[in-house]
């Protein structure tokens, strides 16, 4: 199967795909003006004016028409097309994107395909982040079709003109997401933050995560959550550390040019009161949204807070480093610490109430 642009090779194609839809009476979404071009080759050219802002009809918007092309035979299966910004109509109701199947060639699951087939198109070419997809309230099947690809439901519109109930659903861009969870430390035999995120799905929303095991020391910590964030191309890195002690699971909101230890990191190392990058700013906000995220762990059912100190130690030094590098490029970057998991000492949480509260904190950003 393949996504293509409409061209004169497959005028025999379109005009059997718009017969189809004009003797079934079906709906002819995603189509443009098809339905009223009788012309294959008038259509053709109508979308290619329709991709261009210079070209597009004034009232229109430029827009991207697909065909969805059976490579084994050539049949045109399905159309969609893609607008490439808003206007108030499409903004309220139409949404980014329409589509349809051919109905001789319903029911398998060429809808789902052809969607998932466009999204790439919307993040990478059209650089959008989501993209509102609308349905009729009692199309189930597309409704299914937009499930499938992520869609997440945000209301039910009444639609003027033809007094009908819309859904509307967005879809985000994946998204990648470096995070970090440090191994032992201290008397401790095991560290419940790489425990938490080691048992962390390998999605949660719109994040495809990268996990990454750090040591607890000074600057090698960062240097490597630096490397594998970049190597990723992650969208967001997020680094998880333990601060025994504490009751709840808490998102800091900053981080100090500061490293004073009061015990030596793994490697020995005891710095008291050096930077972290000499000639660096003295603190960094968290570029995550550090109190929705608390917000979501406590609507989880958990303690979530926010912080407003990462201390001075390892985690700290990891949070400014990755905030240093990645200032002023799109990659946000914070820390959570989480309490001491059971045996540890007290306060203490179930290991898998820390995995819920890591989730709840990340599907919030
Ligand atoms: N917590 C330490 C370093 C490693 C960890 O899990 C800290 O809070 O700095």
């Amino acid at each position: 199967m393949k996504l293509v642009l409409p061209s004169a090779e497959y005028a025999e194609e379109i005009r059997a795909f718009r017969q189809e839809f004009l003797d079934t009476g079906s709906s002819c979404d995603g189509q443009g003006t098809l339905r009223r071009m009788e012309d294959p080759l008038e259509w053709i050219a109508y979308c290619e004016k329709g991709r261009h802002k210079e070209t597009v009809p004034q009232s229109l918007v430029p827009a991207t028409q697909f065909l969805y092309v059976r490579q084994a035979d050539g049949r045109v299966v399905g159309m969609i097309q893609v607008r490439h910004e808003f206007n108030e109509f499409l903004e309220k109701y139409g949404g980014h994107i329409g589509y349809s199947v051919r109905p001789s060639e319903r029911r398998k699951g060429y809808a789902k395909a052809m969607l998932a087939a466009a999204l790439p198109f919307c993040w990478h070419e059209l650089g959008l982040d989501r993209v509102l997809v609308s349905c009729l309230r009692e199309n189930e099947g597309s409704r299914r079709t937009i499930l499938a690809n992520g869609g997440i439901y945000e209301s039910t519109v009444l639609e003027p003109l033809d007094q009908v109930y819309l859904e509307r659903y967005w879809i985000e861009r994946p998204r990648r997401l470096l995070i970090t969870g440090f191994e032992p430390f201290g008397k401790d035999s095991l560290n419940p933050s790489w425990e938490a995120v080691n048992h962390l799905p390998e999605k949660i929303g719109p994040w495809t995560l990268e996990k990454l095991l750090l040591p607890v020391t000074f600057g090698e910590a960062a240097h490597l959550a630096i490397a594998a964030a970049e190597h990723s191309g992650a969208d967001a890195a997020v680094s998880v550390g333990l601060a025994g002690g504490r009751r709840a699971v808490t998102v800091e909101m900053a981080a100090l040019n500061l490293r004073y230890a009061s015990m030596a990191d793994n490697a020995g190392f005891q710095p008291q009161d050096m930077p972290v990058a000499a000639g660096g700013p003295a603190a960094y906000f968290s570029t995550l949204p550090v109190r929705k995220m608390a917000q979501a762990v406590c609507e989880a059912g958990l303690a979530g807070a926010v912080s407003y100190s990462a201390g001075t130690y390892v985690c700290n030094d990891v949070m400014y480093s990755l905030l240093h590098h990645f200032a002023g490029t799109p990659v946000k970057a914070g820390f959570i610490h989480v309490p001491w998991s059971e045996g540890m000492g007290e306060p203490a949480w179930q290991p898998e109430d820390i995995v819920r509260a890591l989730e709840a904190a990340i599907r919030a950003m």
